[in-house]
């Protein structure tokens, strides 16, 4: 498969590495806010088909197609009980806390601009009256960036009334969260947003229906929100040339673990593995033959063996053949030094601790599934074990209110799925049997 990396030109998040400044002057010289009055003239519907024709999906993690979302918004708005209108919303999730993503922070860090501009056109589309940033707690200095930014938009007539002069009044309030790993789950952030406890809903209802205060609401990743001006302003066929079907556009893919040069990059959807880390990480440390496996989305989704992702397209369907997911694009690179175990094992302990505790299966599935990963680890486990362990992840699969419990069984189910002789040798060596090897060289 050859590949088009991306060209320089093509780059949406120009100010990624921060190397200009993040404020208003220097993103109107980079082009944010150029004519924002005029895509607002393209009209609610336009804006929406055009990012349906853009093929852009969700870059939170779970890749629901943006335009399609945004549809599901009432364009009549409903009335309360005393037959009063009830505005609409646009949440913009900022909890960025799934261990390996970053790319909102910088995104925050360095464009906030792009972010808050497209906060008024995605807001405008959906006739929401206010965009909610909620940002996580430990972003301490990208939420007083964040807030910086959202007062120069204001000073500059570019938000409050009649934003960017276009004959609509938007607002924009940046949220701090409070170190919750479950309130970047939108039914969660919103229930946060209203001063209680963040715990997810059931759905439905969906949070158009019924999001915030009751009201129609939306709730979009920080990186889909930012890329939308720039969608209207190249046009969907720009951003639909990237990538392949049903999988389109630039995304910022970030690398960490075991890569000579770990970074955030926006690339083409759908580079295979191999080449983003050739070109932009400069290779696996010690060599490709010391590869051992990746996580490709950030630590809910499965790890992939060495030998199988090397070819594979980084995007929604292409990571989803085998057996894992895009993600947020964090992509977690381990090399043959690694205790994969214990890797899977200190991920089990992350759900444990983030479990909101409100449905059974998760609460007692998180901990459960950790003290035998403890097991696992050290090999005090039994080797039949490892089938009970693989029963249980999917006992919690699927019968939780939210994905976290989802979450918290792929990776063990990974594990097993793909390194299973890993976890039986390590039982064995402790129980005084010897490695396999050590077997095969008794017998
Ligand atoms: C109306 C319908 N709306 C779906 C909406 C729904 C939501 C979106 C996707 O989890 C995943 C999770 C993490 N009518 C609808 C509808 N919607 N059907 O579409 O919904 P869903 O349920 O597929 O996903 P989700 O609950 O949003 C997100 C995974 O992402 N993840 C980690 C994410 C981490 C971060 C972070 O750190 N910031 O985002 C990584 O894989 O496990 O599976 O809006 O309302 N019929
Ligand atoms: Fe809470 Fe876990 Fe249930 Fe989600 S799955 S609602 S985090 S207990």
């Amino acid at each position: 498969m050859s590949f088009d990396f991306l060209q320089d030109k093509d780059r949406i998040f120009t100010n990624v590495y921060g190397f200009q400044n993040w404020g208003l002057k220097a993103a109107q010289a980079r082009g944010d806010w150029d004519k924002t009055k005029d895509l607002i003239a393209l009209g609610n519907d336009k804006i929406i088909d055009e990012i349906k024709a853009s093929g852009l999906r969700g870059r939170g993690g779970a890749g629901f197609p943006t335009g399609l979302k945004w549809s599901f918004m009432p364009k009549e708005a409903p009335k309360d009980a005393k037959g009063n209108p009830r505005p609409s919303f646009l949440v913009i999730n900022a909890d960025e806390s799934e261990p390996g993503s970053c790319k909102d922070r910088e995104i925050i860090r360095h464009d906030p601009h792009k972010l808050i501009e497209g906060a008024l056109v995605a807001g405008f589309a959906m006739r929401a009256r206010a965009a909610y940033i909620y940002i996580r707690g430990e972003y301490i200095r990208e939420a007083e960036t964040l807030q910086a930014a959202v007062e120069e938009a204001y000073a500059a007539g570019l938000l409050g009334k009649n934003a960017a002069k276009s004959g609509y009044d938007f607002d924009v309030f940046v949220h701090r969260g409070a170190g919750a790993y479950i309130c970047g789950e939108e039914t969660a952030m919103i229930e946060s947003l209203e001063g209680k406890k963040g715990q997810p809903r059931l759905k439905p209802p969906f949070p158009a229906g019924a999001g915030l205060y009751g009201c129609p609401t939306t709730v979009n990743n920080v990186e889909s929100i930012a890329v939308v001006p720039t969608i209207l302003r190249r046009g969907a066929s720009w951003f639909n040339g990237f990538g392949r079907e049903n999988n389109h556009g630039t995304k910022l893919f970030q690398i960490s673990g075991h890569v000579d040069k770990p970074c955030v990059v926006e690339e083409a959807m759908s580079i295979p593995f191999k080449d983003l880390i050739e070109k932009h990480c400069g290779g696996i440390t010690g060599g490709w033959d010391n590869l051992l496996a990746v996580i490709p989305g950030g630590s809910s989704v499965p790890l992939i063996p060495a030998e199988q992702i090397m070819d594979a397209p980084m995007d929604f369907d292409g990571l989803k053949d085998l057996g894992s997911g895009l993600g947020t694009a964090a992509v977690i690179v381990m090399d043959k030094s690694t205790d994969i175990i214990q890797a899977i094992s200190r991920i089990s302990y992350f759900y444990k601790h983030e479990s909101c505790g409100q449905c059974t299966p998760c609460r007692e599935g998180t901990g459960w599934m950790w003290r035998v990963m403890e097991k696992m680890r050290t090999g005090d486990a039994d080797i039949g074990d490892i089938d009970t362990l693989f029963e249980v992840t999917k006992q919690v699969e699927g019968h939780t209110i939210c994905a976290l419990g989802d979450a918290a069984a792929w990776p063990i189910q990974g594990l097993i799925r793909h390194f299973r002789p890993e976890m039986e040798r390590r039982i064995r060596e402790r129980q005084g049997g010897g490695s396999d090897a050590m077997m095969e060289a008794a017998e």
